[in-house]
């Protein structure tokens, strides 16, 4: 986007304050977050969070090489949204045994530097099953690096195995856990959470866990589900709660805005987001977060297509190589489940930016 906007008047006169404050660095309010959000000037909006984009990262675009493992769908919750869930003794529901995720692992190439490992709420697993998962993942390659277990999974053991969060979080630690995923916040705002999710850890839990996460040196990612029956006033309220939980502990990484795959969610008929609210919610983010480093593309949600002009909208990260997601594809999603690192890196560069591969804590691995 052209400088010369610094000086020109934006479209929408609602966002000439805003970009005040922007320029000044002064941290934005709900209302103005409000006015983000429902401004059509896409292009104005569009060069305050590039401006904020840049200012940090300058021209860098990262991305990991990374893999998924979902070990379990088997779940006993019950979220409208989710189409990967399936109950326990359902037809559909897997749990895959410990040598299964191992020889997944084993046979990863020697490039993947991240696992992100999520599952379902699994009423049966023991304990053991969890930590040997992770232990075993270590001692087959030391060198990677395990993102694993939403708030949502960590606040389900402390009530499954009748421990402490802090004392999940820590034996994981021990046990091989890096960091976590940014997933199961969903939307925090308490009625609307009722109402499309049953039996997980509510907005204040999945904070706390995060909270407590943060204390033992365990970052995270942080994750809003947008584009079904939230209201725009209840996103701006999600940004702000982890932005002000951000203050306290520093914890959170990246932001990733996860866009509703509505196409076979089990009991919510929505159409698809749109690319306009793809690139708001990237760049609303961008502005809203002032204390969260990373924003993500998430190319599986919004397709590589829109995520690649994600990072001229306030995204910095286009995550990664990813391999075998299941959540949103099991939803619908019609992206590849794979990209290899020469697609993502013609990508970034063809949006003018500069690939930079990473490990899941921003290390940067290599300049492509
Ligand atoms: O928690 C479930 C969401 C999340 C649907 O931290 C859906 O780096 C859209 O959190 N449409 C899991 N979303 C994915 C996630 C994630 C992904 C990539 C990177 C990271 C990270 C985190 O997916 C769930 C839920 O919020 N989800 N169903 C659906 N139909």
């Amino acid at each position: 986007m052209p400088a010369a906007q610094s000086t020109t008047r934006f479209q929408d006169v609602a966002l000439e304050p805003i970009r005040e404050k922007v320029l000044a660095g002064t941290r934005l309010t709900a209302e103005d977050g409000l006015a983000l959000y429902r401004t059509h000037d896409l292009l104005g909006l569009g060069w305050l969070a590039n401006h904020e984009r840049e200012r940090r990262h300058g021209d860098a675009a990262y991305f990991v090489w990374n893999t998924h493992v979902n070990h379990t769908n088997v779940c006993v919750a019950t979220c409208d949204f989710c189409a990967f869930a399936a109950k326990p003794g359902e037809e559909r529901g897997y749990t895959m045994a410990l040598d299964e995720v191992f020889a997944t692992v084993a046979a990863l190439p020697k490039q993947v530097r991240e696992v992100h490992v999520v599952g379902g709420l699994h009423p049966d697993l023991p304990w053991s099953y969890i930590l040997d998962m992770m232990r075993g993942i270590k001692d087959r390659r030391p060198d990677i690096h395990i993102k694993a277990f939403t708030a949502v999974e960590i606040f389900f053991f402390h009530r499954l195995y009748r421990m402490p969060v802090e004392r999940v979080l820590a034996e994981l630690k021990e046990a091989g856990l890096d960091s976590m995923p940014g997933g199961g916040a969903e939307i925090f705002a308490k009625a609307t959470r009722n109402r499309i999710i049953k039996g997980k850890a509510d907005a204040e839990q999945w904070l706390d866990v995060m909270r407590t996460a943060h204390r033992l040196g365990i970052s995270s990612n942080a994750t809003m589900l947008y584009g079904h029956v939230e209201s725009l006033e209840e996103r701006v309220d999600h940004l702000l709660r982890l932005r002000e939980l951000q203050d306290e502990t520093g914890g959170f990484v990246t932001f990733i805005p996860l866009a509703f795959q509505p196409w076979e969610a089990p009991a919510m008929k929505r159409p698809a987001t749109t690319g306009f609210d793809d690139l708001k919610a990237l760049a609303v983010a961008r502005l809203l977060l002032d204390n969260v480093p990373h924003v993500k593309s998430y190319w599986i949600m919004i397709t590589p297509r829109l995520a690649q002009v994600g990072l001229s909208f306030g995204a910095d990260d286009i995550d990664g190589t990813v391999t075998e997601e299941k959540i949103a594809h099991d939803a619908g999603a019609s992206t590849p489940q794979v990209m290899t690192v020469d697609e993502l890196v013609r990508l970034i560069r063809e949006a003018g930016r500069r690939p930079v591969e990473r490990d899941t804590v921003f290390n940067v691995v290599r300049e492509w």
